[in-house]
């Protein structure tokens, strides 16, 4: 097998990469980091973020979602693309990749909070972090549009960000009626097949989110 992807079936950032993966039907072994291979996981990426590829062929281990994505879009290129060839095209889907990235992050800031032990909460943090993602929820609902992808009329890397980012954060942070724009793309982002395969392989381990 030349690609590996050490990642988790409920993480976010991992379905991130799945989506691109699964878009393509590119064929690579899935690694779960759990107990069992933390160790050789972090021996091999210090920094213990996932999810990681890596690709025996090329000898080449890449990091960062977005980084793999466009790794995948130049090495194994498939029907979808997620990278526009026009760079003023490329730099907007890198724009909104980096704004969904900022809400995945930002709304696990709200999900872990409550899993902290009484006495340990940050009440001043998840307020902040609401505030940051109803901005963010603003923009991309004005992005929105007409459109049915977040750049342009196709499915990019941008998309890939926004399936997980809004999946998790619209249960962390609703919409409040105030973004149907959002609420019906997120949708379509669900009956996509190649999102809708990885939420169906989450299941047997969706106990393990924090609140599930
Ligand atoms: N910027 C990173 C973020 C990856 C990330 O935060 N992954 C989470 C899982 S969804 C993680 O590894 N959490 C475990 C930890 O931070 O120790 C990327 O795009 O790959």
């Amino acid at each position: 097998m030349m690609l590996t992807l050490y990642g988790h079936p409920i993480s976010s950032y991992t379905w991130k990469v799945l989506i691109a993966l699964y878009e393509n039907g590119t064929p690579f072994e899935p690694i779960t980091v759990d107990q069992s291979t933390y160790a050789d996981f972090v021996a091999k990426w210090p920094m213990g973020k996932f999810p990681v590829l890596l690709d025996s062929d090329r000898k080449r281990m890449i990091t960062e979602t977005s980084v793999i994505i466009e790794y995948l879009d130049r090495y194994y290129p498939g029907r979808t693309r997620f990278i526009p060839e026009d760079f003023d095209a490329a730099l907007e889907v890198r724009r909104w990749d980096r704004v969904f990235d900022h809400i995945n992050t930002t709304m696990s800031k709200v999900a872990l909070d409550g899993i902290r032990p009484d006495g340990q909460h940050d009440p001043f943090g998840v307020e902040e972090a609401k505030r940051i993602i109803h901005a963010a929820y603003g923009v991309v609902e004005t992005q929105l549009g007409a459109r049915d992808f977040i750049v342009g009329d196709s499915f990019t890397m941008a998309d890939c960000a926004a399936a997980p980012a809004l999946w998790y954060g619209v249960r962390n942070v609703p919409l409040e009626g105030k973004y149907p724009r959002i609420a019906a793309y997120r949708e379509r982002l669900i009956e996509r097949p190649s999102f809708a395969r990885a939420l169906k392989e989450s299941e047997p381990l969706f106990h393990l989110y924090p609140g599930a």
